[in-house]
């Protein structure tokens, strides 16, 4: 097939592409640097340097991965969407190009406005592309479980069917955001659904929760084509951030009493996951939602578990319990359904003490390259 990767050169969208390549399609990644430009200037920058989109593409190629095209471009801007999409008319888009922070989208207005606007119009911009040039397209995209928020009833794969007075019908699970980039991801999936439901767009709405890991068989082959490895409080996730704190000495830190529960994947259930939707798409006019993670834990659980992890490697890991800089329930019902993903075939790589201990002694081999000034929290929800 071929698959646009929008937004590229990101965590989860760098790996996609070499994943999707080795897969033997004809990938196609677009990105403009946006999250490399706000964590150069949120001073967040990654653990390892990466290359460039170009020179992660030509190191791909020389190791032998299937070609992957590279074109730099705005998302937002539709001239270049329009062209693109009428250039390759893809059979699939993946789109990942949003800013993906949470924190960042709660530093101040201008943070709170780049947040709304790349992603909306990111998304807008999908949905006319594909209407306009591709209309057979299957646009694969990446949502959040934080959509959801944490309610106290169980959580649906997207959908929920409601009895009302006698009468029932079907709806759009519920959704209560905790972050305005949770917010723009709530819209997104309105956005989509109106336009599948007029004008019969094929679309997969990945409800993805918080992704760890630093290895997948493409990016080992060499050292330069790792995934952007972030730490910081902005764009670091917790069980990331977790494993960088236990390398280098900080206590972790636990935001709150740490019983917030999220759904966790490994990156290499990601990649599996936005390949079987890829590769066995929604119906024209479906707008399919699948739950996009594994297992779920405490973050306090989470904690122990590094904890542990690190006793094997020689580390003497600590436990904080800092002032919460979000607004979020810290001891709440969580247990939302996953099944849709695994009756696609996905087979997950649970997070055992050996996974963590693999990525512990990663972590290890930069532990000169930490800056403790990027642990603690610089962002508050007020
Ligand atoms: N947390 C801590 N200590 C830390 C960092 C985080 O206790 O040092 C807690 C947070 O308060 C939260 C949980 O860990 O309760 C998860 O935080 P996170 O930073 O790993 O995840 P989040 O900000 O929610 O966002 C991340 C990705 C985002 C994705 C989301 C999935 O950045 O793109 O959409 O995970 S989910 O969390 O399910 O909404």
């Amino acid at each position: 097939m071929k698959i646009l990767v929008l937004g590229g050169d990101g965590y989860l969208g760098w790996p996609t592409a070499m994943h999707l390549a080795e897969r033997g399609h004809e990938v196609t990644v677009v990105d403009n640097y946006l999250r490399r430009n706000l964590a150069r200037a949120t001073r967040s920058e990654a653990l390892m340097p990466t290359p460039n989109l170009h020179e992660r593409a030509e190191i791909h190629q020389a190791h032998g991965g299937r070609p992957i095209d590279v074109v730099i471009g705005d998302c937002t801007d539709y001239r270049m969407m329009a062209a693109l999409f009428e250039r390759i008319r893809p059979a699939c888009v993946v789109h990942y190009a949003e800013q993906p922070s949470a924190p960042y989208s709660m530093i101040g207005y201008d943070e709170a406005r780049t947040t709304l606007h790349n992603n909306l119009t990111a998304t807008f911009n999908v949905i006319w592309a594909v209407l306009e040039h591709a209309p057979s397209c299957h646009v694969v995209k990446l949502g959040t479980m934080g959509e959801y928020g944490t309610p106290n009833i169980d959580i649906e794969e997207g959908w929920i069917e409601i009895e009302h007075k006698g009468r029932k019908d079907r709806f759009l699970f519920p959704r209560a955001a905790g972050s305005l980039y949770h917010t723009t991801k709530v819209l997104d999936t309105d956005l989509l659904w109106f336009y599948v439901r007029t004008f019969g767009l094929s679309v997969t709405d990945l409800m993805q929760g918080p992704v760890y890991g630093l290895s997948t068989p493409a990016c080992d082959r060499d050292p330069r084509l790792a995934p952007n490895f972030h730490y910081d409080d902005i764009f670091g996730t917790v069980v990331n951030r977790f494993l960088v704190q236990a390398v280098a000495g900080v206590p972790l830190t636990v935001y709150g009493k740490g019983g917030q529960t999220r759904g966790y994947l490994n990156l290499l259930d990601t990649l599996q996951c936005v390949t079987l939707a890829a590769e066995k798409p929604a119906a024209p006019g479906e707008l399919r939602i699948f739950n996009q993670f594994t297992e779920t834990f405490t973050v306090q659980e989470l904690a122990e578990r590094v904890r542990d992890a690190g006793a094997a490697v020689g580390l003497d890991v600590k436990i904080d319990h800092v002032e919460n800089p979000r607004k979020e329930a810290e001891d709440h019902y969580y247990n939302p359904v996953h099944k849709g993903l695994v009756e696609l075939g996905l087979t997950p790589h649970p997070m055992t003490r050996e996974v963590l201990v693999d990525m512990l002694e990663r972590v290890l081999r930069h532990r000169d390259r930490i800056d403790e000034r990027k642990i603690h929290p610089r962002v508050r929800w007020r």
